[in-house]
């Protein structure tokens, strides 16, 4: 960092001026400084919801294109996403309370066997930061676990993960299962990791796949 970046005082700046520096903050994961910036907007009169979507969410949009672009890397998206976080704690108490509009609920989970969950949380992340609700199951996930989940949280959208080639038929498992019990039309369903070949096995329906990622 400069010095003349030490040198910032961002309750000095103004709205706009401390609008991009978050942008900035959040691109180089400066989770205190973004805790400190939301503050500062907060203070100043800024909704909630405003917070999230012009600072934070658009500070990870940047970040996502980069991301996406082969500029940034895991490790910093990681940061910026932990800066985020922070950020995300202030508000999330103050978004309830004022009702921020919620575009949806989902639930997500890595599959059965599987214990990657890199990407299950960045998705979980960046799905918050756009506005939807969800909840994380975590890893290792049976497909009793994201029935439930589904009934108990109300949701509508399934995200799975898997990362392992013995791992990714276990999606199509819990599909065939929904198709089973008749439900599988009531929820939109997202997956990603390994996805590509684990859902081309001869399912239809509304479902979203995330580009596939292969090598190690
Ligand atoms: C980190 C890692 C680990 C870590 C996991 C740490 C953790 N907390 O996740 C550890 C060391 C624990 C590990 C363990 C193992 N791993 Co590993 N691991 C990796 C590695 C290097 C990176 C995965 C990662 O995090 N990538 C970064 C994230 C950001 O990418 P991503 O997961 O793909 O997620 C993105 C998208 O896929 C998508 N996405 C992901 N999930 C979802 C969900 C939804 C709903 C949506 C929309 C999108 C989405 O969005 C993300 C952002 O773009 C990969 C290699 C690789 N290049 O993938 C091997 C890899 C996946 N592992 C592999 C293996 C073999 C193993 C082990 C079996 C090794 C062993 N012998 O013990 C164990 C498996 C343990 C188990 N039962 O799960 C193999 C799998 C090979 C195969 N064909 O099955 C790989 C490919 C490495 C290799 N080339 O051999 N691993």
């Amino acid at each position: 960092m400069s010095d003349e970046e030490d040198d910032i005082i961002l309750a000095e700046l103004s709205d706009d001026e401390l609008t991009l520096q978050m942008h900035d903050d959040l691109y180089d994961g400066l989770k205190e400084e973004i805790i400190e910036a939301v503050n500062i907007l907060l203070g100043r009169g800024w909704t909630p919801y405003d917070v999230l979507t012009k600072a934070l969410v658009e500070g990870m949009r940047i970040v996502g294109i980069d991301f996406r672009d082969g500029i940034l890397f895991v490790p910093e998206v990681l940061l910026a996403a932990n800066a985020m976080k922070g950020g995300m704690f202030i508000l999330k108490p103050l978004l309830a309370e004022t009702g921020a509009p919620r575009l949806g609920r989902m639930v997500i989970g890595t599959v059965k066997g599987d214990i990657h969950d890199i990407g299950k949380n960045l998705v979980t992340m960046m799905m918050e930061g756009a506005g939807f609700e969800v909840k994380d199951l975590g890893i290792n996930n049976p497909v009793e676990s994201y029935l439930e989940a589904l009934v108990e949280e109300e949701a509508d959208i399934l995200g799975m993960s898997a990362l392992l080639t013995t791992t990714m038929p276990y999606m199509k498992v819990v599909i065939d299962t929904m198709v089973e019990n008749g439900i599988r039309d009531d929820y939109v369903i997202m997956v990603g990791g390994a996805a590509e070949r684990g859902i081309r096995q001869g399912h239809r329906g509304r479902c979203l796949l995330s580009r596939c990622r292969r090598g190690g």
